[in-house]
């Protein structure tokens, strides 16, 4: 089973059970819309953690109908992402999800030793676009998170990025390992980690996927350019997830994908204990959205 839209994430969550989803720092709008709409839509079952008065005034100019809904009052922000994170610890939510706060503030709290979100594992983001020039949806890994992964780095990354993917009903997805060349080139420690990658597959060292690399990002989306240049590979133009080499080519992709050519995004931080919806404050409410149903996918 393959995704070709964001929204088919529905069909997996539904007839499940609804999600508990704290959403720290609520007072911001695109996130609170898309947090009730999926409410409404019998997904979650949110806790709004941050300034009470903020939160209630913007869905009072929304006409967001908040009746029923937890508000917990913590106006300071690093007491609500703390607050928000402790409670995710507590098993108390199964996602949780930034509001209106700075992505490494909330990534610190994640991170805290004490009382964070950690398990032993790297956490990574993982971002699913549908764009339509693409015959499915296609994995970007990591774009937010990780900045300069080392090889082992990059394995945690795959794993992470590979078991969510299988969650979502992958049998054996496509990895494509990107470098500005298809050839292993000595002086590109991109291309020396990716056939590294690709060879630690091949040995079952990174199992239930299907790496190659190399591969440029043309050779990785498209059969055609692949076949001009007589590369023979069963990822190259069929590439479910796509491996960055490092923060500044994913983020760079991530906006050039969602500015110029419109693609719809979810994405997650995975490998916490429960995923982490961190959708940047310029996101759209449907960015948002769709990542609560990623999230509920894949919390299952
Ligand atoms: N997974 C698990 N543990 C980690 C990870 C990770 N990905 N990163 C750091 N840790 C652990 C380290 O082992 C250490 O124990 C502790 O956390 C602190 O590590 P530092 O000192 O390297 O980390 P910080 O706190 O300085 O920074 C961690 C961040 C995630 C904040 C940092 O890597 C970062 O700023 N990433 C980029 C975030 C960003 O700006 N994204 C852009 C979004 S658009």
């Amino acid at each position: 089973m393959v995704l070709k839209t964001l929204s088919e994430l529905k069909n997996i969550i539904a007839g499940g059970p609804r999600k508990k989803l704290i959403l720290a720092a609520a007072q911001d709008q695109h996130s609170l819309g898309a947090v009730i709409r999926a409410w409404k839509d019998n997904i979650i079952e949110p806790i709004l953690i941050g300034d009470e008065e903020g939160i209630r005034k913007i869905c009072a100019e929304n006409n967001y109908d908040i009746t029923g809904l937890t508000i917990i009052h913590e106006p300071d922000l690093e007491r609500s992402v703390e607050t928000s994170v402790k409670m995710a610890s507590n098993k108390q939510a199964d996602v949780l999800m930034k509001g209106k706060v700075g992505t490494s503030t909330l990534l610190k709290c994640v991170l805290n030793k004490e009382w964070g979100l950690r398990t032993g594992n790297l956490l990574s983001h993982f971002a699913l676009f549908e764009v339509e020039t693409y015959h499915k949806v296609i994995a970007v890994t990591d774009v937010a998170m990780n900045i300069a992964p080392n090889l082992k780095e990059k394995i945690a990354i795959i794993n992470n990025s590979v078991a969510c993917l299988v969650k979502l009903g992958y049998n054996m997805p496509k990895v494509a390992i990107l470098g500005a060349v298809e050839m292993v080139n000595e002086n590109m420690e991109a291309t020396l980690d990716a056939a590294l990658l690709s060879k630690m597959n091949q040995r079952d060292q990174i199992r239930n996927c299907i790496i190659d690399g190399p591969l440029a990002f043309d050779n990785a989306v498209s059969l055609e350019s692949a076949q001009l240049k007589g590369i023979r590979s069963e990822v190259a133009g069929d590439t479910d997830l796509l491996l960055m080499p490092d923060i500044e080519v994913g983020n760079v992709l991530y906006k050039s994908m969602v500015f110029f050519a419109k693609a719809k995004v979810a994405s997650l931080i995975l490998g916490a204990r429960v995923p982490i919806v961190l959708t940047s404050r310029s996101d759209s409410e449907q960015a948002k959205y769709d990542s609560i149903l990623l999230s509920a996918a894949a919390s299952k």
